[in-house]
């Protein structure tokens, strides 16, 4: 309808490009229309969405891919009048086990998991997230290691991690370390409610700088995204409010260290009090 000489702009999809995903990390994006006469409906009209991906009427488009590849596909947007509009996006799925060292515990075998000091993980099946790596006792720095298999000096580490219960200690805690405990990493502790970055050595931790507050609080049973990563002497963590892909993510607790103690790291370590998850734990360099 044209009211006072204005007319309706036509329909169109607004959104023009897609980010890249990465398998077995949650992916989510919101397509956008323009024009026509909201509310918008949104469809598949060509191609096929990567498995695990799917789009709700809404235009969220989201799920965790579980293959890798460049798809083309076709959205198609419908307005309030039955008005149409289409556009073909393309959408690339990077292969997670393209990382230095990806574990998402899906084999159910806690190989090339080794207790440290004295432990100790085991895997757990979960109803909803499958098997995932489980501390069940003995604080830090006590838990469980897998080598790199090779000695990395930058590194990004991201994984989700959750507290199961108020068991043992409240320090969900990782770290890249040498085979002696000299190296750095993050915690989230869930009785100050706050992310700390750390240095070890020879396994004892020094905070480094201040701890940074998570508003709101940490949550029992709540998945957080957890990311740890070394540019030259820049050390930094990151915190993110559920099972997400820091690229697109807005972290909800961040800290940038600086320290050049140590430049060599060969392994990834789950340190820390217990009970808490580790899950699709992932280093990059
Ligand atoms: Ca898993």
């Amino acid at each position: 309808m044209i009211q006072n000489g204005a007319a309706v702009d036509p329909l169109a999809v607004a959104t023009v490009g897609l980010p890249t995903g990465r398998v077995g990390t949650a992916y989510s994006e919101v397509l956008s229309a323009s024009g026509g006469t909201p509310p918008y409906s949104w469809a598949l009209a060509g191609g096929a969405l990567p498995a695990g991906l799917e789009l709700a009427a809404d235009g969220t488009l989201d799920g965790v891919p579980v293959e890798a590849g460049s798809f083309a596909v076709t959205v198609r947007v419908t307005d309030d009048t039955g008005a149409t509009a289409t556009r073909g996006l393309a959408l690339s799925i990077a292969d997670g086990s393209s990382a230095l060292f990806f574990d998402d515990f899906g084999d159910g075998s806690l190989s090339p998991w080794n207790q440290l000091s004295s432990g100790r993980v085991q895997l757990v099946d979960d109803p909803s997230f499958g098997w995932v790596l489980r501390k069940t006792g003995n604080n830090d720095p006590n838990g469980g290691w897998a080598p790199l298999g090779a000695t990395v000096g930058d590194f990004d580490l991201v994984l989700y991690t959750r507290k199961v219960d108020s068991t043992g200690g409240s320090y969900n805690r990782y770290s890249l370390t040498d085979a002696a405990g000299n190296g750095y990493g993050a915690y989230l502790s869930y009785s100050g409610n706050e992310l700390g970055v750390e240095r070890r050595s020879a396994w004892s931790a020094t905070l480094l700088g201040a701890t940074v507050a998570v508003p709101g609080g940490l949550q029992l049973g709540q998945w957080y995204t957890l990311r740890v990563w070394r540019s030259g002497s820049q050390i930094n963590g990151a915190a993110y409010l559920g099972r997400v892909d820091p690229a697109t993510a807005v972290p909800i607790a961040q800290a940038n260290r600086s320290d050049a103690s140590y430049a060599g790291f060969s392994q990834v370590n789950v340190n820390g009090g217990y009970a808490f998850d580790t899950d699709d734990l992932r280093v990059t360099q």
